[in-house]
């Protein structure tokens, strides 16, 4: 212990953060860290020796916050997250350092641009979507609002696929985000844990309160920490990011190897390093991988050891663990630590069952994201038990425990216990990992208000009757760093000049620019920084497309994960009847407008895949179509990630949040682009509903039927192909797909696709679509009127304040972890 804290040991004077300090370590680090001349030094050299030299003023605050937090003894929050959407960290620690000037000066001295250099930075990608990048956010909230806490994740070599786009379809690649190494990241060989799979289980001892077992595990494996700094706001904290890499116990057999196996000598070593190799890149549909679940167990048994390694080195006592320990699990995929909780400290130290659960339960809680079925984790119980033979008894036992006393309350009937079981009996017998999450929780929560009482009514409703005080609602948020001071200088400046700088600690302060909404000159200066990022976005698209897109025109964007509920197809699809419209009414004046698109797909997901497809079928005939040329585009822009959100987002006038309503647990890309002067388009869904709270209806356009409705509807068996018929304008476009206008070489293509709006339209698309392109309309009336337009689009900046991750993890400290 006293390796941890020698009080004669202080720490290092911290470096110079002046310009001439910088550029003489970015130089030493180009020096003697990467081995280069300036003279012959190449750009991916600069960007190793820059972010070097910045890594070294993130360690100096870094090795204060671990001191400090080991002094006073404060509780710890560990973020256990199978993902974490990182994007790029150059620029981001530099704006929290507050060192974006000096580094711009030292730089320039010796003739480098950051700007260019940082573009260089890859894109860690190690998430899928919304949950992933939430998870990021935090990690920077959490160092800002100087909470002590830990994320734990796996370290991915492949993170999400690269997308290509070729003759209109996704083609997924590899992604090497470790080509060029990771300055950012410190390998701790001596931060190692085993992991085990497999085998048996015996009992050792029968004579006492409660039999003892042994698990006999029949495969073992090694997990090593890689850990990353996390600066928050003006860096006031460091955190740890702690990402674990499998390794085998012997990288090569040599007796094999000595027999002449020379693959069977590596088979360890390559099942370890296929373990923690790729991210799986299904979002919200179908999982159920037995490498899933590996990774699953991977990650969450490491994690626990760690964690009460390292809380019983300065606590030494397990019984404080709920008041010093906070493990929160992003979604069920770390859920299997509740069962691995309750393993290591009954088996291995020796505390009674019903004290372990009592532990265990007052340490955990879980964020829900979804409601949709197909993306509720649960394993068939044959898999589960050869895997983890002891954690399958455990289950059982926790089960017992749980229905025995379930079935002591009033209005608990069959049907309710069959709900709350941690096995599925209907059919394969299956764990359902959301019961054993809500069940090893003291808090579940959701992470929008709609989200939060639909878990209450539909997937939790029985489990809630048992515990009305679990559930709870913590309503998303973005850092506003990488968000808005980051992405969008120009418009960081304006606000700063206008306003003042306290925005930048306290984001609901951005309400003082109501006060400038009605100011011409204010609404010229805002106006014209939207047109600036525009421009960088036009740019952005000529060199990855090769197409123009005027920055005069609305730039109406949808991006993000390709999914049936959030309804690109209710887009696609009226943007083919404006295209009718324009082409049948030349003569009115239409709104010029740019529709973008982003996103990727499971690449699994046949019908998300389709609809990219789609995308770019349409794209091609309209932009190819000189009757509306100047007046529609449409563009889909490949390879969608954070760095291009940093792009896109600020060049948005119209935020396209089109979900199903109920089917969207939050959305995050709704308060981004928001909180950058768009106007949203959208349903009420998710945090939607929030936002138009906040921001005032009148600054947003909303349509379509209600989460109710869509419930209704769907209950009562609603008609579609009457609505479909009913409305010209939708059945010619539905008409103009199904027969091939966009698919010429193929004519068939989206048959199935449109037969199954008029056969079922689960995700509503006909139901809402007159809905929807009255809105689009409304929307083109308020652009007429541009300093209309301007007014709402600054209402929009100056009323999302609330929606910062500071503000969600200051909620999240207050009533869920107590820390
Ligand atoms: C998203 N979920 C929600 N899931 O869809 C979104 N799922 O509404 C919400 O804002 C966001 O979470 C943050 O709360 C996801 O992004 C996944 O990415 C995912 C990944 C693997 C398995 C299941």
């Amino acid at each position: 212990m006293s390796k941890v804290t020698n009080p004669d040991l202080p720490l290092p004077a911290p470096r110079a953060n002046d310009a001439q300090g910088l550029a003489a370590s970015i130089l030493e680090k180009l020096t003697y860290e990467v081995g280069k001349d300036t003279i012959v030094a190449r750009p991916h050299d600069w960007l190793r020796a820059i972010s070097l030299a910045v890594r070294d003023r993130i360690i100096d605050n870094w090795m204060e916050s671990t001191r400090r937090t080991y002094e006073d003894g404060s509780k710890r929050v560990y973020y256990l997250s199978l993902e974490f959407l990182i994007g790029r960290l150059l620029r981001d620690s530099i704006s929290n350092l507050e060192l974006m000037e000096e580094i711009n000066e030292a730089l320039e001295q010796m003739g480098v641009s950051l700007v260019e250099i940082a573009q260089l930075e890859p894109d860690a990608a190690l998430g899928n979507g919304g949950l992933g990048r939430l998870a990021a956010c935090f990690m920077e909230s959490l160092a800002t609002v100087d909470v002590p806490a830990y994320g734990y994740g796996i370290r991915y070599v492949n993170g999400l696929f690269r997308q290509e786009i070729a003759d209109g379809w996704q083609v997924e690649l590899p992604e090497n985000w470790l080509a060029h190494g990771n300055p950012w990241e410190f390998h701790r060989r001596e931060s190692t844990y085993e992991i085990n799979f497999g085998g048996k289980v015996d009992i050792i001892e029968e004579g006492g309160k409660e039999p003892r077992y042994e698990w006999k595990p029949s495969e073992r494996m090694i997990a090593e920490a890689y850990d990353t700094p996390v600066v928050g706001w003006r860096a006031k904290r460091v955190n740890t990011l702690r990402l674990w890499s499998a390794d085998p116990i012997d990288p090569i057999l040599l007796d094999k190897f000595n027999a002449g196996d020379h693959i069977g000598a590596l088979e360890e070593s390559t099942k370890a390093e296929t373990l923690t190799r790729v991210l799986y890149p299904a979002d919200a549909n179908e999982a159920g991988q037995e490498l899933r679940l590996r990774q699953e167990y991977f990650f969450s048994s490491a994690s626990l050891q760690d964690i009460l390694r390292r809380h019983v080195e300065q606590f030494g006592d397990l019984s404080l663990l709920p008041e010093k320990v906070a493990i929160h699990m992003n979604d069920t995929h770390p859920s299997i630590a509740v069962v691995e909780l309750m393993r290591l400290l009954i088996d291995i130290h020796g505390v009674e069952f019903d004290t372990a659960w009592d532990l265990t339960t007052r340490t955990f809680a879980y964020t829900n994201h979804t409601l949709l079925p197909e993306a509720l984790e649960s394993w068939p119980v044959p898999l589960f038990e050869r895997l983890f033979p002891r954690h399958m008894q455990l289950v059982y036992a926790i089960n017992a425990k749980i229905l025995l006393s379930a079935r002591k309350e009033a209005g608990t009937d069959d049907d309710a216990i069959r709900q709350i079981s941690l096995i599925d009996e209907g059919g394969q017998r299956r764990v359902r990992m959301g019961n054993l999450a809500f069940l090893g929780s003291h808090s579940v929560n959701g992470v929008s208000a709609l989200h939060t009482e639909l878990m209450k009514d539909t997937v939790f409703y029985n489990l809630h009757r048992l515990h009305p005080d679990r559930i709870n609602n913590k309503t998303n948020g973005i850092t506003p760093r990488r968000w808005l001071k980051e992405c969008n200088p120009g418009l960081t400046g304006l606000i700063r000049e206008s306003i003042g700088d306290a925005f930048l600690d306290d984001t609901e302060k951005l309400q003082a620019l109501n006060d400038l909404a009605e100011d011409s000159s204010f609404q010229e200066r805002f106006a014209e920084i939207k047109y600036q990022n525009k421009v960088k976005l036009s740019n952005l698209v000529g060199e990855r497309l090769g197409t123009r897109i005027d920055p005069a025109a609305m730039f109406d964007i949808q991006i993000k994960r390709i999914h049936e509920y959030k309804r690109q197809l209710l887009n696609i699809i009226e943007a083919i009847a404006l295209y009718d419209q324009i082409r049948s009414h030349p003569e009115m004046e239409w709104v010029p407008r740019v529709k973008l698109f982003a996103g990727k797909a499971a690449p699994s997901y046949h019908n998300a895949k389709l609809i990219i497809k789609l995308a770019n079928d349409v794209a091609r005939v309209i932009n190819n179509d000189p009757a509306v040329r100047g007046l529609l585009k449409i563009v889909f822009i490949p390879n969608y990630n954070v760095s291009t959100a940093e792009v896109m987002i600020p060049a948005a006038d119209l935020s396209e949040q089109i979900s199903t309503a109920g089917m969207e647990a939050s959305g995050t890309g709704n308060m981004k682009f928001a909180l950058n002067g768009a106007l949203t388009i959208g349903t009420l869904d998710g945090a939607n509903v929030e936002m138009r709270d906040w921001v005032g209806e009148e600054n947003m356009v909303i349509f379509g039927l209600t989460a109710e409705e869509v419930e209704k509807a769907r209950a009562d068996g609603h008609n579609p192909r009457q609505i479909i018929e009913s409305s010209k304008e939708l059945s010619q476009a539905l008409s103009a797909i199904a027969s091939g206008v966009f698919s010429h070489d193929d004519p068939g293509r989206y048959t199935d696709l449109i037969g199954g709006l008029y056969d079922h339209d689960w995700f509503m698309v006909a139901a809402d679509f007159d809905a929807f392109a009255a809105a689009q309309r409304e929307v083109d009336t308020i652009w007429n009127d541009r300093t209309l337009w301007n007014v709402k689009a600054i209402r929009n900046t100056a009323r999302m304040g609330w929606f910062s991750s500071d503000r969600t993890i200051r909620e999240y400290a207050r009533d869920i972890w107590r820390a």
